[in-house]
């Protein structure tokens, strides 16, 4: 599999302790496969068991969480925290409530974020957490109770300087104004131990858009870099109707493209006029219902049962924001095969291994999560400066940081693609290598 004998050893040794975790050893075999030029440039780090201690997470915590729903009967979920890395920061990075989530995921999605949050620049390790608590369909006292239940729990492992939770699927605002009440009640003390907080508590303007707004940046910046173009004239496809999804629709509509469908796990819209966006905040950000509304509420486009069929629709970009392994090789095939030239990825390995590869091969503008969706922990590290400091910056401030930052997480990734990858397009092994490098210096300075 490896050229390197000591990454074969190290990764059949990390599967044969992780038996089972499907997504975790994805994750870590696409990593290792594209730091391996890197690896063979440092014999050294065999001596030193680097790999070996960076693939094995600092702290995994599980726990209970009892509550009770609407009709009094008592409800019983599990509740998880990954803290994989701390060499270059307090951990950080989102939980997600889904019915989903399970040790897996949870470790994949710490083990990403670890090289996403040091693409940022900004000073934090990686982490990540959730539940298998599934919020749709429950009124807001039972999200409630679930969120102090999970909180109570959760508080003795957090701190604005050990671990701060934000935001990921099925996690938003009023979750996290949830959980930060009950942090507050529990410890008495009022600090940035949550990002993605409210406007009137310590949030940062531009942190709800900042992901979708971030993913504009980076492909913005790789279309100018690898095809000499931009969004203006473009046809877009995004899979997903969440934050992600939202904000990466305003975003690529204000530079000047067209985007014709989103979904949700239900199914997907269609609408040749391209979406009227604010149709689809009404209907997911005020209502919480279903994407198959927008038809009836608009007027307009085709509704069509099954998530899959988004990625038969001809574009000139799509931009998989919903979860992982959502695109598969088919997929990518006829995304190719209808003319796409560019895919980036909002959601966390939303393309399997393999539709990867096939867009690199075929040298498409391939995007890769952990620095085209960087841009919301990026902005998630601006909310932890400005509770620092206690003052809150304009909107305008926050968005140009968080344009500079997309460009140079761009920058670094095209550089160590050019210096590493099979080609200029491989931006999947410039994250890896571009993320690694910092993690693993740390790591080596501080003897963990
Ligand atoms: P939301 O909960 O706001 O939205 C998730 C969207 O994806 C919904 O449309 C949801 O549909 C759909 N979806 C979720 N699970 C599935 C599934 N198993 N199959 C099909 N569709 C699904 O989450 P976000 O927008 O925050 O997150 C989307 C992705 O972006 C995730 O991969 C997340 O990890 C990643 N991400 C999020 C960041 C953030 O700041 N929020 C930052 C970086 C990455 P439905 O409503 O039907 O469930
Ligand atoms: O996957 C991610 O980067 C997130 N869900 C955001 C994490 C954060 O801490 O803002």
């Amino acid at each position: 599999m490896f050229k390197s004998e000591y990454l074969n050893r190290v990764y059949n040794e990390f599967v044969t302790k992780n038996p089972n975790l499907t997504e975790y050893q994805n994750t870590a075999l696409e990593i290792l496969e594209s730091i391996e030029p890197y690896i063979l440039e440092h014999k050294e780090f065999e001596d030193k068991k680097l790999v070996e201690r960076f693939l094995e997470p600092e702290r995994f915590i599980q726990f209970k969480v009892v509550w009770t729903d609407d009709k009094g009967n008592y409800q019983v979920n599990r509740g998880f925290r990954c803290q994989y890395n701390s060499a270059i920061g307090p951990y950080k990075g989102g939980l997600r409530f889904h019915p989903s989530v399970n040790e897996s995921i949870i470790k994949f999605l710490a083990l990403e974020q670890t090289l996403k949050n040091s693409l940022t620049t900004l000073p934090m390790g990686g982490g990540k957490g959730g539940s298998d608590f599934d919020p749709k369909g429950k009124s807001d006292a039972e999200v409630l109770r679930f969120c102090q239940s999970f909180m109570s729990e959760l508080y003795k492992y957090i701190g604005p300087n050990v671990d701060v939770p934000a935001g990921d699927i099925g996690v938003g605002g009023r979750e996290i104004g949830y959980m930060f009440g009950q942090y507050k009640k529990l410890t008495n003390d009022f600090s940035g131990v949550l990002t993605g907080k409210g406007l009137t508590y310590g949030g940062s303007l531009a942190r709800k858009e900042a992901t979708g707004y971030g993913l504009c940046y980076f492909t913005k910046n790789a279309l100018k870099a690898l095809r000499n173009t931009s969004f203006e004239g473009k046809t877009v496809i995004i899979s997903g109707s969440g934050n992600v999804a939202i904000y990466a629709n305003e975003k690529a509509t204000a530079l000047g493209a067209k985007v014709v469908a989103m979904s949700d796990s239900n199914g997907y819209i269609y609408d040749k006029d391209g979406i009227d966006l604010d149709v689809i905040k009404e209907i997911k950000e005020v209502q919480r219902e279903r994407i198959k509304k927008y038809v009836e509420l608009k007027g307009r486009g085709e509704y069509h049962e099954g998530c899959k069929g988004i990625w038969q629709i001809k574009c000139d970009i799509a931009l998989p924001c919903a979860t992982q392994n959502e695109l598969d090789l088919d997929d990518a095939k006829a995304l190719v095969k209808n003319g796409c030239m560019c895919v980036c990825e909002g959601a966390n390995m939303p393309s399997t291994l393999d539709a990867a590869k096939y867009f690199i091969d075929n040298k498409i503008v391939f995007g890769p999560a952990k620095a085209a969706n960087a841009g919301g922990v990026a902005t998630s590290g601006l909310e932890m400066s400005q509770n620092s400091e206690r003052m809150s910056w304009t909107f305008e401030q926050v968005d140009k940081k968080l344009n500079d930052i997309m460009t140079n997480i761009f920058e670094s990734c095209y550089k160590e693609a050019k210096a590493y990858g099979k080609s200029e397009f491989d931006l999947l092994t410039g994250a890896n290598i571009s993320g690694f490098k910092k993690v693993s210096q740390a790591m080596l300075d501080q003897g963990i």
